[in-house]
């Protein structure tokens, strides 16, 4: 009879990158969880034999399309999309569509990979997937922008569905892209259906989505605090990006009473060193999204600030840092220069900011150390109740999506307190975070047999 060998991880990860040449994100955040489940796994024969991680690091399919548009002097202009379904052995496919010159199928992968674990810590009936293009935004008209997105749409509809596989925003895409690609699905399919989230308050969005990952990301970072007594109070913190999740993320931590010096962009970061105000952020907010202004600007508008071009924000003295921009924004001198600095706390709004050699800083030093899949799941699990709430026909009060958003983010603090605590106060966020997850969907995966 045949018996499978037990893969040990170098031979794992060596299979990983072989099969994945050219793909350092995908191979990067398959590392990362591969790290924390070979020991979790080594005496539990069953996701052994079943090959349960092999399977979760191989898409269950990659859909990649052609996306051509017409731009508003004529020009015929051709552009590359993609569906990552990762993983739906506990629910629909679900998680952000992207777009970004910067996207491939790597940084897909990696995304619909790191979604399936996040979405199963959520405690929500999600699978993994994500999506995007490497149409850049920047400098399109709105009709550009609609155009590219009916376009992508005409093509992506086939392979979604409220069952099937539930899409929503990412970086560049917001409620404007999302209303775009809706208002297409619609016209194609003619039904009015929870088939995207983070959908217009009018036409079966939900309350406190837009808010709910940088919110989120706050909550968690309080939960950690507090788990050690301390509370965000008086406590300085470092953002970087300056999109949906970056600002939120500074709301909330400047009403719980946290100062915060820094927003970035691609271009730099602005240090402000009196701390945001919501008025300042209120500012970001509306010359971002709106008026798609660079933050350099914000220090000719507020005294006192400075912009810092080309640069991230990573070497202003803090005790809270919060990467809420891209992948690998946080490098391992970023990560030394932190803690050299004093900082106790990091929680990731983005998805994989830090690398790896910086995550290893982290934990080396056993600071608090939130990974992205934990810390930024506030995002899709409104996304979640957004679902039920389009499937019920209803839309819940803001107090009561609000309540629900805290109860997640705890919820999730908890099992990667299961998982992740190595006694004497020190939590690793990162192994909790990753056990707790692959254990949800190992199992489902193990109840299906080889399928
Ligand atoms: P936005 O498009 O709203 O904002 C993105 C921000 O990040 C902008 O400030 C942008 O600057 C900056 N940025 C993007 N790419 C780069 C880059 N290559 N180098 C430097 N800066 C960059 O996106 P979101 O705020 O929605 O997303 C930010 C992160 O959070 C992403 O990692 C996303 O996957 C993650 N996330 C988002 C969720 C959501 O609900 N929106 C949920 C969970 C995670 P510029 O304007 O110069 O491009
Ligand atoms: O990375 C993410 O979790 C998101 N972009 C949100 C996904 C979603 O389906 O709301």
């Amino acid at each position: 009879m045949a018996v499978t060998d037990h893969v040990d991880f170098p031979t794992f990860m060596e299979g990983v990158k072989k099969r994945n040449p050219h793909q350092p994100e995908f191979v990067q955040a398959v590392q990362e969880v591969a790290e924390d489940i070979f020991d979790f796994i080594e005496d539990k024969e069953d996701y052994h034999s079943e090959q349960i991680l092999r399977r979760i690091a191989e898409p269950d399919r990659v859909v990649s399309f052609r996306v051509c548009w017409e731009d508003d002097a004529g020009n015929i202009r051709v552009q590359r999309g993609w569906r990552v379904q990762n993983n739906n052995a506990i629910g629909p496919y679900k998680g952000g569509i992207r777009f970004h010159p910067s996207v491939n199928e790597s940084v897909l992968k990696f995304l619909a990979f790191e979604q399936t674990f996040k979405n199963a810590l959520t405690g929500l009936p999600m699978g993994g997937g994500k999506g995007g293009s490497n149409f850049n935004p920047k400098g399109k008209s709105v009709r550009e922008i609609m155009r590219f997105c009916q376009s992508f749409m005409t093509e992506l509809y086939r392979h979604i569905g409220a069952d099937v596989d539930v899409p929503a925003g990412d970086i560049g895409v917001g409620g404007r892209e999302i209303g775009f690609m809706f208002g297409q699905y619609k016209r194609i399919t003619g039904e009015f259906t929870g088939v995207l989230t983070g959908k217009g308050l009018e036409w079966g969005g939900s309350l406190i989505r837009t808010e709910a990952t940088g919110y989120g990301a706050v909550y968690f970072l309080e939960n950690m605090l507090k788990h050690r007594g301390e509370s965000l109070d008086g406590k300085t913190a470092v953002i970087s990006g300056s999109g949906n999740v970056a600002t939120h993320a500074a709301e909330k931590i400047v009403q719980l009473g946290g100062k915060v010096l820094t927003l970035s962009d691609s271009g730099g970061f602005i240090h402000d060193p009196d701390g945001l105000t919501q008025e300042k952020i209120d500012w970001v907010k509306t010359h971002k999204t709106h008026r798609r202004g660079r933050i350099s600007e914000y220090a000719d508008h507020f005294t006192g600030a400075t912009f810092h071009p080309d640069a991230t924000p990573w070497n202003v003295p803090c005790d809270l840092a919060l990467p809420c921009a891209t992948q690998n924004e946080l490098l391992g001198p970023d990560a030394r220069a932190l803690v050299e600095n004093g900082c106790t706390a990091v929680s990731e709004g983005a998805n994989m900011p830090s690398d790896l050699e910086a995550v290893h800083v982290f934990k080396d030093a056993k600071i608090m150390f939130a990974p992205g899949k934990a810390a930024n799941a506030g995002g899709v699990a409104v996304s979640g109740l957004e679902m039920s709430q389009n499937s019920e026909r209803r839309a819940w009060k803001e107090d009561e999506l609000q309540a629900m958003l805290h109860d997640i983010m705890d919820g999730i603090h908890d099992r990667c307190i299961t998982y992740g605590d190595q006694g004497g106060g020190y939590v690793d966020y990162v192994k909790g975070a990753n056990i707790a997850g692959f254990k949800k969907v190992a199992d489902a995966m193990l109840a299906f047999g080889v399928v």
